[in-house]
């Protein structure tokens, strides 16, 4: 066995990574290229969390696009792992992610809608100004019991861990992640006093029948 295949037990590691696609609408002047039924131009990416880089232990990222496009499965093999196209449609997207062979890990595979329209409350307005649509999504590869050669690979650097602040850049954080486990307590005390409250109810409810009963 070559050296740093060995897998060092009861160990986890984590990395970071957001998915997503962004896209806004073609303009009058688009480029006379893009075909007339092309409405949005789109990018499809993986990345980092902070602009970290990912190609230390990423080899390869394969997007596989609609069979509407030519050469529908994009293979990218060096940062930035993303794929820029224009198209008239929302679609599943699948992105593997090949790792490096020291890592001896199997590849994974996360799927993602292209989003190209806004909905919700502020759709029409964005729609009106052709703002950019974003849709990402945040993840973590978690490597159990990895190579000695990949917890090399992850720790020699530092980075590539949540960023402490949110930002409009980063919206996954610390921050964010904290904010969200105070919604997530507020929510569960909340639940809790209803039960309270409709289990007090109930009570109320069976003492008032149980003297109706024996009247
Ligand atoms: C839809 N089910 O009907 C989806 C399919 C496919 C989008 C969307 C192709 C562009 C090209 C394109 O935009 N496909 O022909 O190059 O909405």
């Amino acid at each position: 066995m070559s050296g740093g295949s060995k897998r060092l037990k009861n160990l986890q590691i984590c990395r970071p990574f957001v998915y997503g696609n962004m896209a806004v609408p073609l303009k009058e002047d688009r480029s006379p290229e893009i075909p007339t039924d092309h409405t949005h131009s789109w990018t499809v990416f993986l990345k980092g969390v902070n602009g970290d880089d990912l190609s230390s232990f990423v080899k390869r990222v394969v997007f596989k696009l609609h069979e509407t496009y030519a050469n529908s499965t994009r293979s990218i093999e060096e940062p930035p792992f993303e794929v820029t196209e224009t198209g008239w449609g929302e679609f599943e997207i699948s992105i593997r992610v090949y790792f490096v062979p020291e890592a001896s890990e199997k590849n994974v595979v996360m799927y993602h809608h292209l989003k190209l329209h806004p909905y919700g409350p502020e759709a029409e307005q964005q729609k009106t100004n052709g703002a950019t649509v974003t849709s990402m999504q945040y993840d973590e590869f978690v490597f159990n019991e990895p190579t000695e050669s990949l917890f090399e690979i992850l720790t020699k650097k530092p980075g590539a861990v949540l960023p402490a602040q949110k930002s409009m850049l980063v919206p996954f954080s610390v921050e964010s992640e904290n904010e969200e486990l105070d919604r997530l307590s507020d929510a569960h005390a909340k639940v809790q006093a209803n039960i309270r409250r409709l289990t007090e109810r109930i009570h109320v409810l069976e003492q008032e029948n149980s003297a109706l009963q024996s009247l």
